[in-house]
């Protein structure tokens, strides 16, 4: 096979772009082997720097028009567009594609909780009834002598209108803090239903129509609010609903999850309809002897990215990695079948596989890749889908023919709280009439409450920025939550586990060893950042920290995000009051009117504000000062 280095392409340097050490032995194979992965294709394409600040626009073909973000308000589009309407308009779609997505998700998750409650689906029950039931009463539906059943049919209805609803307010603005909520309405940024937020942008980002950074960023509060309170959030509580709702449980992370005597099936996406069904196939004692027969000692199920995250939170899942990961783990040779369905699956996968003879194989209508194998998950007959691709794989097995080298690298963690289990963890407090939580946060022991999620992204090392963030952040007493690819990276670094208590600071550390739980928390997936929304309001419910999300001495960051879900998650952190820090960089030339909007004005307005820095250290600290300042706020600065 043809060399990198012989087709004048720059190559990247392993030690530079990765600190997993997994996924730099496996670029190294890939080298050996003549592969180019995502590490490779980023050292080739220099990012544009026109596009990284977003000082160009493509609304309509008078353009595309490029502004000089050095002379930001020197120039303007052909059709006299400024700065501000062009990064706000592109600002806007990012947000309208990443709320569109986890919308899509949530209402899939939905349509198979309707199947389930109608009884048209049978592969799938409501696992947790009393979840059910708590969520149809914090909704205010009716639930006074109504079967389980009838219960979940009210509930598919009533969340249904998060998507379709046109007028109104969508059914989780009942769990917003009043005066959170408050503050929405008077900025007129509650959503609707999330179909009607997407098209709103999608139709005022139009060429010379709304031409105003201000309204526009309310379009764009709107619509990440309609990601977060709404889709997301009927994903989480759903989920919790038919698949179990999470609790602490131990899981394997890392490339040496898989294993070289068994068949390898890697499941790699967002949804966890297609994960369950496959955790059934793969237990099949059929399909098990079928693959000992050709002499596997077993089936290995293991999961990548955020539908990974989602099965390891909640059933102890082998995790491999995370999304820079998905092309290196094929470089073991040991996969045999890898099954994806939607969200951040890389087309470059589709090579890779083919090098080493793995099955990729899409499953979701709305994810083909051209030279993948295609093969339909269907929730009525979901074992069709599933049962085939484990077939896949057994043969693979039997007929590998490609070299095989796993790095024996297995990192143990707890993963899987929730907001509940972390109140009860900490014990109920005699002295105190707040929960533990917050209790532990006014006796300064714990200083704040940071959530580090987020992607991924080969611009920057692989997992260094979350891992010094957060190791800088528990060393000051910050109790950090996670989810996705960033728990993933902590999980690697052997973070999430109750030992790393001796590197948090002294009070952080004195309540991590009172309960035996890590520094570090994993929630799940990046859908299940509803779980930090919810979290932060049972924080205020409970008292004793000011009276709405903004008053909290909470913070956020997304340290190496990539995607337009990121962008979507972050402003519906901002929009609920939370400052949020972007590592990389942000899509907006500094110092203009939008610009400042976003990382400033809103604040003033009574929400968060964004912020954005590269180096892990000032990320804490400019996070660390925040938490300071709304602590001084609250009067706990003792
Ligand atoms: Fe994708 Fe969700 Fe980002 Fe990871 S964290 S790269 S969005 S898989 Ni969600
Ligand atoms: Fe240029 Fe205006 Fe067209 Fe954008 S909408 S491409 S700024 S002319």
């Amino acid at each position: 096979m043809e060399k990198l280095e012989k087709k004048g392409k720059k190559v990247a340097d392993i030690k530079d772009v990765t600190t997993c050490e997994a996924t730099g032995r496996m670029l190294e194979k890939a080298r050996r082997d003549g592969v180019v992965v995502a590490f490779d294709r980023a050292a080739d394409m220099k990012p544009c720097p026109i596009g990284a600040e977003s000082a160009c626009c493509k609304m309509c073909y008078m353009g595309p028009c490029r502004l000089n973000a050095r002379d930001p308000y020197g120039k303007v589009g052909v059709c006299g567009a400024t700065i501000d309407t062009i990064q706000s308009r592109n600002l806007a779609r990012m947000v309208a594609s990443g709320s569109a997505a986890h919308n899509d998700h949530g209402m899939a998750v939905l349509e198979l909780f309707k199947g389930v409650a109608n009884g048209t689906i049978t592969d799938y029950t409501i696992k947790d009834p009393y979840r059910l039931e708590a969520l149809c009463v914090e909704l205010g539906l009716e639930i006074e002598g109504k079967t389980i059943q009838e219960m979940a049919l009210d509930l598919a209805e009533e969340l249904e209108k998060t998507y379709t609803q046109t007028e109104g307010e969508i059914p989780f603005m009942k769990r917003v803090p009043a005066k959170t909520l408050e503050t929405w309405r008077k900025l007129d940024i509650v959503p609707r239903g999330a179909m009607i937020e997407v098209m709103g942008i999608m139709s005022r980002t139009h060429m010379g129509c709304d031409q105003h950074y201000e309204n526009i960023t309310k379009a764009i509060s709107k619509t990440a609010l309609a990601d977060g309170w709404g889709g997301s959030m009927v994903a989480t509580e759903l989920g919790d609903i038919m698949f179990g709702t999470p609790s602490p449980v131990q899981a394997d992370v890392n490339f040496g999850v898989l294993k070289e005597d068994h068949v390898n099936v890697i499941v790699h996406g967002h949804e966890p309809n297609l994960f369950e069904s496959m955790l059934v196939s793969v237990s099949d004692p059929a399909l098990v002897q079928i693959a000992r027969d050709k002499g596997a000692k077993g089936i290995n199920l293991v999961g990548m990215c955020c539908s990974g995250a989602e099965m390891m939170s909640r059933h102890g899942v082998p995790h491999a990695g995370n999304f820079m990961s998905t092309e290196p783990v094929l470089v073991t040779g040991a996969v045999d079948a890898m099954a994806v369905d939607i969200q951040c699956i890389q087309q470059g996968l589709v090579k890779t596989a083919e090098c080493y003879k793995t099955h990729l194989i899409t499953t979701n209508p709305r994810c083909h890749i051209e030279g993948a194998r295609h093969i339909e998950f269907e929730e009525h007959s979901p074992r069709e889908c599933t049962d085939e691709i484990v077939t896949l794989a057994i043969a693979r097995f039997a007929n590998r023919g490609v070299d095989i080298e796993i790095p024996q690298i297995v990192n143990k963690g707890i993963h899987g709280f929730s907001h509940e289990y972390i109140n009860y963890m900490l014990g109920g407090s005699f002295r105190s009439s707040y929960a533990p939580l917050n209790d532990n946060i006014i006796n300064g022991r714990i200083r704040g409450v940071a959530g580090v999620v987020g992607c991924v992204n080969p611009r920057v090392k692989q997992d260094w920025v979350h891992v010094e963030l957060v190791k800088e952040l528990i060393k000051n007493d910050v109790l950090v939550i996670q989810t996705g690819c960033s728990q993933i990276a902590l999980a690697k670094a052997g973070l999430t586990v109750p030992e790393a208590a001796h590197l948090a600071g002294p009070g952080l550390r004195e309540v991590c060893e009172a309960v035996g739980m890590p520094p570090i928390l994993g929630l799940g997936s990046c859908v299940d950042n509803t779980r930090i929304l919810t979290a932060a309001t049972a924080m205020v419910n409970q008292g004793g920290l000011g009276d709405c999300l903004a008053d909290l001495p909470v913070a956020g960051a997304a340290p190496e995000w990539m995607s337009e879900k990121a962008v979507a998650i972050g402003q519906y952190f901002v929009a609920s009051g939370v400052y949020t820090v972007f590592g990389v960089g942000f899509p907006t030339v500094k110092d203009t009117k939008f610009h400042n909007l976003l990382f400033g004005g809103l604040e003033e307005q009574g929400l968060g504000k964004w912020g954005v820095t590269k180096d892990p250290y000032e990320m804490a600290a400019m996070m660390i000062a925040h938490i300071d300042k709304k602590r001084k706020e609250l009067g706990i600065d003792k």
